[in-house]
């Protein structure tokens, strides 16, 4: 009997337990994700940034897209054969720099290519004096393989170091040369230290 009084009274304390641990209500709305603008790990004051995303129209092709894995959790989408091959994915800004040493950096992502000797996309510092603005040229340029980008998922950053002897109007382009998918997260430019 002791037994068997035990076992109800387990019962009822069990039942009162399981009613007062009432869940959230599954129909309940929940907010839209919270977009963070997120600032690269490495970044220091001297550097500035430029979201591929911001860029607009005149300095890009390919859309806007949601990336988790991109800054700002957005990046600049060229399709496969969204951009004809030789045109430039992003380019500009057109900023004048001072006389100095810098490094420029792309974060770029591609989707998985077959591995050969040529390059996927080729990313390059070109502008003009600011005195001579009919002087265009590129100071310096970097092929990018299919070997450079070993995981389809991973955006892989990229540095060129170069000199300017003179005010100059810079620009950072990423040139598209095959059929590929190709994920532009931000370029930037920075003092060299
Ligand atoms: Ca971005």
């Amino acid at each position: 009997m002791r037994y068997v009084t035990a076992v109800v009274a387990l019962l009822v304390v069990s039942s009162l337990m399981a009613a007062c641990q009432k869940g959230p209500k599954e129909e309940e709305i929940l907010p839209p994700p919270k977009i963070v603008k997120t600032i690269p790990a490495d970044a220091n004051p001297l550097r500035k940034t430029y979201e591929a995303e911001e860029l607009g129209p005149e300095v890009s092709r390919g859309e806007v897209t949601s990336d988790p894995a991109a800054s700002n959790q957005m990046s600049l989408f060229v399709k496969r054969g969204g951009a004809k091959l030789g045109e430039y994915a992003a380019w500009g800004p057109y900023e004048e720099i001072a006389p100095g040493s810098y490094i420029a950096r792309w974060r770029l992502k591609a989707a998985k290519l077959p591995e050969n000797d040529e390059p996927v996309f080729w990313i390059d510092i070109a502008g003009y004096p600011k005195a001579d603005r009919e002087n265009f040229k590129m100071i310096m340029s970097k092929g990018l393989y299919a070997k450079d980008f070993p995981d389809p998922e991973k955006y892989e950053t990229f540095r060129i170091t170069f000199d300017v002897a003179e005010p100059f109007i810079f620009e950072l382009r990423t040139q598209y040369l095959q059929n590929a998918d190709l994920w532009v997260d931000w370029t930037s430019l920075e003092l060299a230290q």
